[in-house]
């Protein structure tokens, strides 16, 4: 594992854009519906047990969280969309504040998209791929919880979900199995996320 990622500490949590930390470097975002995993996948990928906050209650993250891997080096913990519970409102401020990261930000290089293996490709993770299509982000699909699965039925769900976003999207988008609980997918997700983020020299370590 590259060394850059166990170095990762929390930067901020802002509620809108202009809070945020100096739009330089290299980001990569977590994206997904609430619940879906992306705080754990955060944690894993870092090897550290609670840099993200995970949550058994839906929608907890509101927040825009930045965590620190190197001066140019960033991941982002989005909040996560789609929870029947969140009003109306709060869905639509969370679609404009998404929508105003992903076209604004200069320094966000791709998009980890976090799906739940048992709900692959709702509603809200079919508008996220759109919008990435749009601005051309590139993007990674990872079906966690994968360890909630026989690795058959895993298996199954990666080719179905492989083919829908051919015949839906064309090829461009990574897709892996993941899982935080048994540690499915961490070297896959390590490789897509240093290709985005080693495109300057890497740190010299002190
Ligand atoms: N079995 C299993 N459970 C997981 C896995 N990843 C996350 N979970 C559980 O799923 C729940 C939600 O995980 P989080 O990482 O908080 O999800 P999130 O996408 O960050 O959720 P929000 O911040 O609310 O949007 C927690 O109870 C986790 O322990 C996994 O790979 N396997
Ligand atoms: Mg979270």
């Amino acid at each position: 594992m590259n060394p850059l990622y166990h170095k990762a500490s929390f930067l901020s949590s802002v509620s809108n854009l202009e809070n945020a930390p100096s739009d330089h470097g290299f980001e990569v975002a977590f994206a997904g519906r609430s619940n879906a995993g992306k705080s754990s996948a955060i944690n894993v990928i870092t090897q550290q047990k609670a840099l993200a906050r995970v949550s058994k209650t839906p929608g907890r993250t509101q927040l825009l969280n930045f965590f620190r891997l190197d001066d140019e080096r960033r991941l982002v913990d989005l909040p996560g969309y789609g929870y029947a519970k969140v009003p109306e409102g709060m869905q639509t401020a969370w679609g404009a504040m998404i929508e105003g990261y992903l076209s604004r930000r200069r320094s966000l290089r791709g998009v980890f998209l976090v799906m739940d293996i048992r709900h692959p490709l709702t509603d809200f993770d079919r508008r996220m791929i759109e919008w990435c299509s749009h601005w051309d982000l590139p993007l990674h699909i990872a079906l966690t919880k994968a360890d909630k699965l026989s690795r058959g039925a895993a298996l199954d769900t990666l080719h179905k979900v492989g083919g829908k976003l051919r015949s839906d999207y064309g090829g461009a988008i990574g897709l892996q199995l993941f899982s935080a609980l048994k540690r499915i997918g961490i070297d896959e997700a390590h490789a897509v996320l240093d290709g985005w983020l080693a495109s300057v020299p890497l740190e010299i370590s002190r």
